[in-house]
């Protein structure tokens, strides 16, 4: 592998900058115009959020879009991965549509493409409608067909405009953790039902793509899937980390890229595979989209359903305000790993950094642990493509603070400070950093092109 050559490198020309946010997240309007509950309301209304937060406002973005998409204008990102919240267009899950609902997505997508930002639009980011999960879930087969027609509304509606669509964001998260190991709605802990959810949302990804792929000629289709080392806590732990590293990193990416699980649970999914079924996943696909933060540190626990937990990990690593292990050579290894095993174009999807950003005296958010945190990790892509990675974009998560699941509006990811009672939005310093790094990128990728290899990889210009 050689370094890159500094002073003659720049990003491609195409290489898409962009900022990532999910519909739960920020979105709030839980109640408004029709929507109807998901799994995510039911888990907060239960108080099993820190802090007790809910989603019911979040960031408002549900009326407050138009200033927000303005914030992305002023990065200058090309593109915002977004998510439509199921049981908005589909209160219920299935059956009858929302049109109110329907029409908020018209509204959002128009005032995208008015600011020259591409909407990406993911399906599904795990917030499951709660009338669904009450007729079983992911737990039931049937989930993949209730998908494979919300897609077909989904694609019907929007596919003359959207033309990047991604099915399901981390599929392996909010199935271990919403099925097994605890902590994420929809709150099991039965590893039987972890694993028929998995093949279930396998069934729902492939049915999915079939769908779009009909009803949206051009559109360009992917997976995202979270791809994290994951490692032994102690040198007791090797098994652990193997088998948890089979279920976080392979079991989905596996059957949809390749058609098979991974071998360590080949033998335990094998029950719920039918004939056809792996065919039936496996649909091609346009790229590949990965999140990725950190390590992850394996613990073995008899005790727990999996027979595996996530452990500390070493207390002398460098880590992150929330405790994450800072390893940004481990994103340039992954990234390398998944070019290797998957062969599809690569888009960073989800990266960046949670804290606890206080506005100082005057207002300002000055959150150099993020500068430093992006900048490592987007020097890791650029080493990843100057060695031959096919890394076509890469998506700061998050554009706003947001609704961070079960630690609540405590961790910020966003590079724009919210005020959650006043809902101001203030403009951190990572904010106008990646605004000068998009801009220095794109310039001087306009003055030196870049040729492209016929391999699909890039010629460096060496
Ligand atoms: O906030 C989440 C996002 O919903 C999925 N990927 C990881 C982010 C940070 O935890």
């Amino acid at each position: 592998m050689n370094p890159p050559d500094d002073a003659k490198w720049t990003w491609p020309p195409t290489f898409v900058w962009g900022v990532s946010m999910s519909a739960f997240q920020i979105e709030g309007a839980t109640r408004e115009d029709g929507r109807g509950p998901s799994v995510w309301d039911t888990y907060g209304a239960s108080g099993r959020v820190a802090n007790h937060d809910t989603g019911d406002v979040a960031c408002d973005h549900y009326h407050r879009y138009p200033e927000d998409i303005a914030l992305m204008r002023g990065l200058g990102v090309r593109a915002y991965r977004f998510s439509v919240a199921w049981s908005r267009v589909l209160p219920q899950g299935r059956g009858a549509a929302n049109e109110a609902g329907l029409a908020f997505y018209d509204r959002l997508v128009d005032a995208l493409l008015e600011a020259g930002i591409e909407p990406w639009l993911c399906l599904y980011h795990f917030d499951l409608p709660q009338a669904l999960d009450d007729l079983g879930g992911w737990a039931v087969r049937d989930s993949a067909g209730w998908f494979a027609d919300y897609a077909t509304l989904v694609g019907r509606r929007y596919g003359d405009r959207v033309k990047r669509f991604a099915t399901i964001n981390e599929p392996s998260i909010f199935t271990l953790f919403g099925y097994a190991l605890g902590g994420a709605a929809p709150d099991a802990a039965d590893v039987s039902t972890l694993r028929r959810a998995i093949h279930n949302v396998n069934l729902a990804h492939g049915a999915a793509v079939d769908a779009l792929r009909v009803l949206v000629p051009q559109a360009s289709i992917g997976a995202i899937h979270n791809v994290q080392p994951c490692l032994p806590a102690t040198p007791a732990d090797t098994d652990a980390a193997d088998l948890l590293g089979a279920y976080w990193n392979a079991a989905f990416p596996d059957p949809q890229c390749l058609g098979h699980y991974p071998s360590r649970l080949v033998e335990v999914m094998e029950p719920y595979v039918q004939a056809g079924d792996l065919a039936r996943i496996c649909r091609p696909l346009d790229w590949f989209g990965l999140n990725h933060y950190s390590p992850i540190y394996a613990t073995a626990n008899p005790n727990s359903p999996l027979g595996v937990t996530l452990g500390a990990g070493p207390s002398d690593i460098s880590r992150t305000p929330i405790d994450w292990p800072t390893a940004p050579e481990a994103l340039r290894e992954t990234l390398h790993q998944v070019h290797n095993r998957y062969r599809l174009p690569i888009y960073v999807t989800e990266n960046g950094l949670g804290s606890y950003d206080t506005p100082d005296a005057i207002g300002k958010i000055t959150d150099t642990q993020r500068i430093e945190f992006l900048s490592a990790y987007i020097e890791a892509v650029r080493r990843a493509i100057a060695e031959g990675v096919d890394v076509r974009g890469y998506f700061v998560w998050s554009l706003l603070d947001n609704f961070e699941w079960a630690s609540g509006y405590a961790v910020r990811f966003g590079l724009v400070h919210v005020d959650y009672p006043t809902q101001k939005r203030t403009p951190k310093a990572s904010y106008f950093w990646y605004a000068d790094l998009i801009k220095a990128a794109t310039e001087a990728s306009r003055v030196i092109p870049l040729a492209r290899s016929g391999s699909g990889g890039l010629d460096l210009l060496r």
